[in-house]
C-alpha cells in the first residue's frame, strides 16, 4: 500500500467522521522485519455525521501506508474480496450496519523503517511516532485527530526486549508457550492514534514519585539504554517542577496512576507527548554536568515540561483535525515560556523567544511557506510543525493573556479544559472559550489566526509642551503573502512607558500608572497622554507584547539612554539589539560602496558602561554583548547581501574585542568562579557572560586570550565551559592546534551520542574552520549517520543553518552540497529532508547572483526524480 500522490488538504473541507471507533484493541508480534500487527476495532456510525446525511451507509475509509494487508474480517467472518478496495493511502470498505467489529492483521517491517515514522528502530529498540499520520504505517485505521478511542495495547516480543511499554496502565504481563514475553497496557482515557505509542528494548529506568495536589501518587519512569542511566536526573527534577507548576498556575494535575519517558536517539524531533508514554530525542531529555551544556539542560527543562503540560492542552483537549495544530501546540509553547520565565531569569527566556521569532518566524512569514497560524491548506502536514504554528500561535495566546489579564486568562482557560475534556476541537473553541468566562469581545482580534505575515507598525510621536500633551501615532499593515493579498487591520497590544530626561518612568494617568497598553485596532490611530511636563522618551512594545516589526526612528543616544534607563528589561535589551543593527546596517552599506568601515564607536561606548555595571543581570549582559546573529541580519534587510554581512559582522565584533579587551577580561576573570555545577539560573547567567568574554578576547587571537581558552578547556570542569573554550580555540586559534584538541576531544567522548553531536555540530558551524571540505570529511567519519537525525542536523544543518559564512560561500557549493544531501536523505527520511531544505526555499531575497545559484540547487533537486509529498510541498512552493 503506498502512499498518495501529493494533494492539497483544505480547511474548508473538513467533514466530520462517518464512523467512531469506541474501542481499538491491538496485538503486537514483534519482528525487525515481519511484526503482526493485529487490530480488533468497535465501529459505530457517527450520530453526527448520520444528522447531516441521510440513512445510507457510506463507505469505511480505512488510511494505511507501506502495509501488507493479510486479512480482514467483520464481526468473526473473514471479509469477501467485494467489499473492500485497496487505494493509494488507504482502504475503503463497503458497510452494511451502523455498528459492527472489524479485526485487520498487517505485517510491517520496523527495521526497514528510515523515516522514523510509524513503528521503527533505534539502536535495536522497537519505537513509534505516530503523530501526525504515523498511525496508518502501523495498521488500517481512521488516523485523524476527531476519532477518539480507548486503547488496549499487547505486545508479545522475545525475551531479549524486558521493557515492553506502551500507553495508560499495565494491566496483565506473562509469556507465551513459546518463552516470549507477552504484555498488555490499557488506556482508559479515549484519545486519537496520534497520541498511540510502544517501546520494546533492552532498557533501564529510574523510578521517583510524585503526589499530586488531591494526594494521588504517581509513579514517574525514564527508561534509557544502560550506558545512558546516570543522566536522567534532571529530566526527572524538570517533570516535578512541571507537575506542580501546572498545578498552581493552571490547577491540573495529572491523571494516570504512572508517566513514562523514553529516550531514543533516533528521532526527528524533540519529543513526543504520547498519553503517559512520551518518547524523547535523547538530546533533549539526558544530560550529566560533564556531558550537556546549560542550553541543554535549559532545554530539558522546557521540553520535558512541554511534553507533559501537552496532557491537558493537546491530549485531554485535542484538536479537531490538523488545520488546528496551534491549538495544543501554540497554547502549549505560551505555558512552557512562562513555566522557564517562572523557574529561571523571565526577562533572558523572553529575549531568546524573541531572537528566535525574529530571525526565523519572521523569515518563514516572509517566504514561499508562509501560513496563518490556522492554515487553510497544505500538502504534507509534517511541514506544517513551523515556527508560526508553534511560537506565532504561542505569541497569539501570549496577547490574549496580555488583552484579557492573567485572572480573566486563567478564568477561560478553566472554561476551555472543563467545556471540551474528551473532545476534538478547534482555535475558535478556544477563543470561544476565552470571551465566554469574561464577557470579553475578541471578534478582531481573530484576525491574528486566519492571516498570514507579519504586521510592521510605524510609530510617530509629538509633544506639545504648552498642553503638556504627548500623543503616539501607531500605523499598522501587514505585507501581502502567498494566496494573501489584501490584509485586514488586527486587534495588536502594544505594551507601552515614557521615560523623563533623568530616566525615571513618567506617570501615564490619574491612577499613577508607569506602564499600559495600548490597544491598536485601526490601521492609524493617535494615543493622547495629558500632564506629561517634559518631551518624554516612548519606550515601545515592552515584553515584546505582539509579534510585529515596530518602527521609530530612534537616535543613538537615544537607545544608548533606554539601555541603561528602561524598567522594562526586555526592552533594554532591545534597544543595544537595535544599535547594533543600525550599526551594523551601516557597516554593510560602507562595505557595499567599497568604503574603509566606521568603528563602532556607540557600541563600543554601550558595551563598556555594560561590563563595567556589576549590578545588572549576567545573563542579560551577556544577551546585549551578543550581536545579532548573521540569519537575523539577513531577515532585517531588503535584500541579502551575504559577503556584506560577514564582513559587517566580523569587522564590529573585531573592533568590539580590541577596545574593550581589558573590560573582557577582567569580568572574565570575576566570574571564573571554580565552583561545583549546579543548572541553576544564576550559575548559568554567570558562565554565560564568562563565555561571552571569552569569545571576544580569543577573538583578537592574542595568546594570552587563547592560553586562558586552553586552561579552561583542559580543567574539563563542566561541558558548558569546555565546549565554550574549545568552540573559541577552534575559531580563532591556529588550526593545528584546534585539530589536536579536537582529536583529543573525540577520543575522550567518542562512546558519548551527545558529546560526539555537540563535537560534530561545533566544526560544521564554524566560520572559519567549518568549510564543506571539513563538512564533507565529518560525513565520512564513522560517527556519522545518515540515518540517524542528530547526526545529519549537526552536520549538515550546523553546515547550512548555522554557518552563514561557508554555506554562501561565492561558488554556490554550499547550496549544491546542500541539494545533493537533501536529493539522499529525501529517500531515507522526508521530514528531515524537508526541514533542511529551508534555507534554499527563501532565494529570491538573495542578490541577483546567490538567487541564481540557489534557484539552480532547487530545481535540481525538483528535476531529481519522484519526491516525497513533504519535499515536494517545500520545493515546489519556493519555485512558484
Ligand atoms: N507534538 C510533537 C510534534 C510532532 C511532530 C510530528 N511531525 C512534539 C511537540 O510539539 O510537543
Ligand atoms: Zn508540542
Amino acid at each position: 500500500m503506498k502512499d498518495a500522490k501529493p494533494q492539497t488538504v483544505y480547511l474548508n473541507d473538513y467533514q466530520a467522521p462517518e464512523y467512531l471507533v469506541d474501542r481499538t484493541e491491538l496485538t503486537f508480534d514483534l519482528d525487525p522485519q515481519s511484526t503482526l500487527v493485529k487490530s480488533h476495532l468497535k465501529i459505530r456510525r457517527n450520530p453526527v455525521a448520520a444528522d447531516s446525511g441521510g440513512r445510507s451507509l457510506p463507505p469505511l475509509w480505512l488510511d494505511g501506508v507501506d502495509l501488507e494487508l493479510l486479512s480482514i474480517a467483520e464481526d468473526g467472518e473473514l471479509l469477501p474480496a467485494q467489499r473492500y478496495q485497496e487505494e493509494p493511502g488507504g482502504l475503503s470498505l463497503t458497510v452494511t450496519k451502523p455498528e459492527f467489529e472489524l479485526e485487520i492483521q498487517t505485517r510491517i517491517a520496523p527495521e526497514s523503517n528510515t523515516s522514523l515514522e510509524g513503528l521503527y528502530l533505534s539502536n535495536g529498540m522497537y519505537c513509534t511516532q505516530c503523530e501526525a499520520e504515523g498511525f496508518r504505517k502501523i495498521t488500517f485505521y481512521p488516523d485523524r485527530p476527531d476519532v477518539m478511542s480507548v486503547f488496549t495495547t499487547t505486545i508479545v516480543a522475545p525475551a531479549k526486549y524486558p521493557v515492553l511499554l506502551s500507553n495508560g496502565n499495565k494491566v496483565d504481563s506473562g509469556t507465551t508457550d513459546d518463552g516470549r514475553l507477552r504484555v498488555t497496557w490499557e488506556d482508559p482515557f479515549a484519545k486519537p492514534s496520534y497520541l498511540f505509542a510502544l517501546v520494546a528494548g533492552d532498557l533501564q529506568y529510574v523510578e521517583d514519585s510524585f503526589t499530586t495536589s488531591t494526594g494521588r501518587a504517581v509513579t514517574l519512569q525514564l527508561f534509557t539504554e544502560a550506558r545512558n542511566i546516570g543522566k536522567c536526573e534532571h529530566a526527572m527534577v524538570s517533570l516535578k517542577h512541571a507537575m506542580r507548576w501546572d498545578e498552581v498556575v493552571y490547577g491540573r494535575e495529572y491523571d494516570l496512576d504512572i508517566f513514562m519517558i523514553v529516550a531514543v536517539d533516533h528521532f526527528n524531533m524533540g519529543a513526543m507527548e504520547n498519553k503517559g508514554l512520551n518518547i524523547f530525542n535523547s538530546a533533549c531529555v539526558l544530560a550529566s554536568p560533564e556531558t550537556a551544556t546549560d542550553a541543554a539542560f535549559q532545554r530539558i527543562e522546557s521540553i520535558v515540561a512541554h511534553e507533559y503540560f501537552h496532557n491537558w492542552s493537546g491530549n485531554r483537549v485535542t484538536c479537531r483535525d490538523w488545520f488546528q495544530l496551534s491549538l495544543k501546540e501554540g497554547f502549549t509553547v505560551f505555558r512552557d515560556a512562562e513555566f522557564s520565565a517562572d523557574m529561571n531569569s523571565r526577562a533572558v527566556k523572553r529575549i531568546e523567544d524573541v531572537t528566535l521569532l525574529r530571525t526565523a518566524q519572521f523569515a518563514e512569514d516572509a517566504g514561499p511557506m508562509s501560513h496563518p497560524v490556522r492554515p487553510d491548506s497544505y500538502m504534507e502536514i509534517s511541514n506544517f510543525y513551523t515556527l508560526t504554528i508553534y511560537e506565532k500561535g504561542a505569541e497569539i495566546v501570549r496577547m490574549i493573556h496580555t488583552i484579557l489579564g492573567a485572572d480573566a486568562f486563567r478564568r477561560g482557560s478553566d472554561l476551555y479544559f472543563q467545556r471540551h475534556d474528551g473532545c476534538a476541537v478547534t482555535c475558535e473553541d478556544f477563543v470561544v472559550a476565552m470571551e465566554d468566562a469574561n464577557g470579553a469581545d475578541l471578534k478582531q482580534f481573530r484576525r491574528w489566526y486566519s492571516q498570514a505575515g507579519t504586521p510592521i507598525i510605524e510609530v510617530e510621536d509629538e509633544y506639545d509642551a504648552e498642553r503638556a500633551q504627548y500623543s503616539l501615532t501607531l500605523r499598522q499593515r501587514t505585507p501581502a503573502t502567498p494566496g494573501q493579498e489584501e490584509k485586514l487591520p488586527l486587534h495588536i497590544p502594544v505594551a507601552i512607558g515614557l521615560l523623563g530626561a533623568d530616566g525615571k518612568a513618567l506617570v501615564l494617568d490619574k491612577f499613577g500608572s508607569t506602564d499600559t497598553v495600548l490597544h491598536l485596532t485601526e490601521e492609524s490611530q493617535t494615543f493622547t497622554f495629558q500632564d506629561i511636563d517634559e518631551r518624554p522618551l516612548p519606550s515601545l512594545l515592552r515584553g515584546f507584547s505582539a509579534p510585529v516589526k515596530l518602527r521609530y526612528g530612534y537616535t543613538g543616544e537615544q537607545l544608548q539612554f533606554l539601555m541603561q534607563h528602561d524598567a522594562d528589561a526586555f526592552n533594554r535589551w532591545d534597544a543595544c539589539q537595535r544599535l547594533a543593527l543600525n550599526t551594523l546596517s551601516s557597516l554593510q552599506g560602507q562595505y557595499r560602496a567599497g568604503e574603509t568601515l566606521d568603528t563602532p564607536s556607540a557600541l563600543i561606548d554601550g558595551f563598556s558602561v555594560l561590563l563595567q555595571n556589576s549590578e545588572l543581570d549576567p545573563a542579560l549582559v551577556a544577551k546585549m554583548l551578543a550581536l545579532p546573529s548573521a540569519q537575523e541580519l539577513a531577515e532585517q534587510g531588503d535584500e541579502i547581501d551575504a559577503a556584506a554581512i560577514v564582513a559587517a559582522r566580523d569587522f564590529a565584533r573585531q573592533s568590539i574585542a580590541v577596545a574593550l579587551k581589558p573590560l573582557f577580561l577582567a569580568r572574565y576573570q570575576a566570574l571564573d568562579q571554580r565552583k561545583p555545577y549546579r543548572p541553576t539560573a544564576d550559575d548559568i547567567a554567570r558562565r554565560g557572560l564568562k563565555n561571552t568574554c571569552l569569545a571576544y578576547l580569543c577573538m583578537t587571537q592574542d595568546q594570552d586570550a587563547l592560553a586562558l581558552a586552553r586552561t579552561q578547556f583542559e580543567r574539563d570542569e563542566n561541558m558548558t565551559d569546555v565546549s565554550a573554550a574549545l568552540a573559541a580555540m577552534v575559531e580563532y586559534g591556529p588550526k593545528d592546534a584546534a585539530e589536536q584538541t579536537l582529536e583529543s576531544f573525540y577520543r575522550q567522548w567518542q562512546q558519548d551520542t551527545q558529546v560526539v553531536e555537540t563535537w560534530f555540530g561545533l566544526q560544521s558551524s564554524s566560520a572559519g574552520f567549518g568549510t564543506l571540505d571539513r563538512v564533507r570529511e565529518l560525513m565520512a567519519h564513522p560517527a556519522f549517520e545518515m540515518k540517524n537525525p542528530n547526526k545529519v542536523r549537526a552536520v549538515v544543518g550546523g553546515f547550512a543553518m548555522r554557518n552563514f559564512n561557508q554555506f554562501h560561500h561565492e561558488d554556490g557549493s554550499g547550496y549544491e552540497f546542500l541539494a545533493d544531501q537533501v536529493i539522499a536523505l529525501d529517500k531515507l527520511n522526508p521530514q528531515i529532508a524537508s526541514r533542511l531544505v529551508t534555507p534554499l526555499t527563501r532565494w529570491k531575497k538573495y542578490r541577483k547572483h546567490e538567487a541564481g545559484q540557489i534557484h539552480s540547487a532547487l530545481k535540481r533537486i525538483s528535476d531529481s526524480g519522484e519526491l516525497s509529498a513533504d519535499l515536494y510541498e517545500m520545493v515546489s512552493k519556493s519555485l512558484a
